[in-house]
C-alpha cells in the first residue's frame, strides 16, 4: 500500500522477530570485526582479513538500517507483481528449482571510507572495511522477470525487503525498498541469491533471498526480499531519493545524483598500519575493484617514492575484486608510508582526494598504511 511517497508496513505473515543484537555483536567481535552499531547491525572487516578472492562468510561486513528480521521459510514467498503479464508468487523451493548461476561479486557500502572525509559527514563512521566479496548463487533476475513478462510502458522495478523501522523525518515505519530501472534490472546481471559461499544465506545477509546487483554500491542489493513490483513511475522511496544520493557542492550549487556504480579503489590488506617489518624485502598485498570496468592497473608508492606497477594475481572474476602484490626492497630503516591506487578499463583512476559530498559516499581515498622497518 503506497501512502504518499512511502510504502507503509503491512502486517503480513512475515511479521518478523528480530535476531538478538547482543549475540550478533558477540559473533562479529569474535570474528575480529569492528562493531559500529548493534540495534541495526553494522560491522566492518579489518583490511587484513580481506586479502583473499572470496571473503569467508564469518568475516563478511554487515550493514543494516533496521533490526534483522527472521523470516519463516514456510510462510515466505517472493511476490512479483505490478506491470507484468503474469504475476508470480514463488516459494523458496520453487526458486531453487529454476536454473541458477553462481557469481563472485564484491559488495561495497557506499559509505565505505566515510570516516576519512574532512569536514566529517554524518552516518556510520566506516573505515575501509565496509566491503567484502562472496560467491552468490541463485536464478538470474532477468529470467524471473521474463517469466512474469514485463508489460510495455513499465519504467522501474521496486525491490521490497522485510525489514522495517523508523527513519528521520518520516512519521511512520517504512520498509527497506530500492528500485532499478527496467533496463538495469534486466541488463545488470543481477541475481536472486539464496546461497552465499555455497551455504544458505545467513539471516544477517538476507535469508532466505536477496538481490545481488554486480558492480553497484551494495545498497542496491536488497536483503530479505519479499516483493518485486514493476511500475510505470519513477520510484521515490526514502532509500532511493533521500538517502544514498550524492549531494555535491559544485560552484556553490548543491547537485544531487543517485549513488549507482562502485568507484575504483585499491586497498592494502598486508602489511597493516603499525606493523614492524624487517627491511629486507617488504611484501605488499591487496585487492582492487571498480563497478564500471575490470581493474587494469594497481600502483604502489613506498616511502614516498615513485608510483610503480603492482602485479595482478589470482583469478579475477567479472565482478569480484582483483588481487595484487608488490615487492619492495632496498628500503632504509624507520617509519615508512606505503600507498596504493588503482585504475580501470573505463579509464577511471583514484583521485588524490575524492570529492566531498554531504553524506560522505564513495570515499575512494588512496589507501595508505604506515609501517616501521628495522
Ligand atoms: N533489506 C535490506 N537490504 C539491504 C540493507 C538493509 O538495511 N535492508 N542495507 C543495504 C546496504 S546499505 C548494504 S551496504 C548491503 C550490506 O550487505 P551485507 O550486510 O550482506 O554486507 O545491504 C544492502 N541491502
Ligand atoms: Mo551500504
Amino acid at each position: 500500500m503506497t501512502i504518499g511517497k512511502l510504502t507503509q508496513v503491512s502486517s503480513s505473515s512475515l511479521t518478523a522477530a528480530a535476531a538478538d543484537p547482543e549475540s550478533e555483536r558477540l559473533i562479529a567481535a569474535q570474528a575480529g570485526l569492528a562493531v559500529h552499531q548493534t540495534e541495526a547491525l553494522n560491522c566492518e572487516t579489518p583490511p587484513a582479513a580481506l586479502g583473499t578472492d572470496v571473503t569467508p562468510t564469518a568475516h563478511f561486513y554487515r550493514r543494516n538500517h533496521f533490526p534483522l528480521p527472521v523470516l519463516d521459510e514456510a510462510a515466505w514467498r517472493l511476490d512479483l507483481g505490478g506491470m507484468v503479464q503474469q504475476p508470480l508468487s514463488l516459494s523458496l523451493d520453487e526458486l531453487t528449482q529454476l536454473s541458477a548461476e553462481t557469481a563472485v561479486v564484491t559488495l561495497e557500502c557506499a559509505g565505505n571510507g566515510r570516516a576519512l572525509f574532512r569536514p566529517s559527514t554524518t552516518g556510520v563512521q566506516w573505515g575501509l572495511g565496509a566491503v567484502s566479496t562472496a560467491a552468490w548463487t541463485g536464478p538470474r533476475l532477468a529470467d524471473v522477470l521474463a517469466r512474469a513478462g514485463i508489460k510495455g510502458g513499465a519504467r522501474e522495478v521496486i525491490f521490497g525487503g522485510a525489514d522495517h523501522g523508523m527513519v528521520d523525518d518520516v512519521p511512520h515505519p517504512i520498509r527497506f525498498e530500492r528500485s532499478l530501472t527496467v533496463q538495469d534490472a534486466v541488463e545488470s546481471g543481477a541475481l536472486l541469491a539464496y546461497a552465499m559461499n555455497g551455504q544458505p544465506l545467513p539471516v544477517r545477509h538476507g535469508y532466505p533471498l536477496r538481490l545481488i546487483v554486480p558492480g553497484w554500491y551494495a545498497v542496491a542489493s536488497v536483503k530479505w526480499l519479499t516483493e518485486i513490483r514493476v511500475v510505470a513511475e519513477r520510484f521515490d522511496g526514502f532509500f532511493q531519493d533521500q538517502d544514498y544520493v550524492y549531494e555535491w557542492n559544485r560552484t556553490g550549487d548543491s547537485l544531487r545524483e543517485p549513488v549507482r556504480l562502485q568507484q575504483v579503489r585499491a586497498m592494502i590488506t598486508r602489511p597493516s598500519t603499525g606493523q614492524e617489518l624487517s627491511r629486507g624485502v617488504v611484501i605488499v598485498c591487496g585487492v582492487a575493484w571498480s563497478g564500471a570496468a575490470p581493474i587494469t592497473r594497481v600502483e604502489v608508492s613506498v616511502a614516498d617514492g615513485q608510483w610503480r606497477k603492482a602485479r595482478l594475481v589470482g583469478t579475477p572474476a567479472a565482478h569480484g575484486w582483483q588481487q595484487w602484490e608488490f615487492l619492495a626492497s632496498g628500503l632504509r630503516p624507520g617509519e615508512v608510508r606505503i600507498r596504493a591506487r588503482a585504475s580501470d578499463l573505463a579509464g577511471r583512476s583514484q583521485p588524490d582526494l575524492p570529492e566531498w559530498n554531504r553524506r560522505g559516499y564513495a570515499a575512494n581515498f588512496i589507501h595508505e598504511v604506515g609501517v616501521r622497518l628495522r
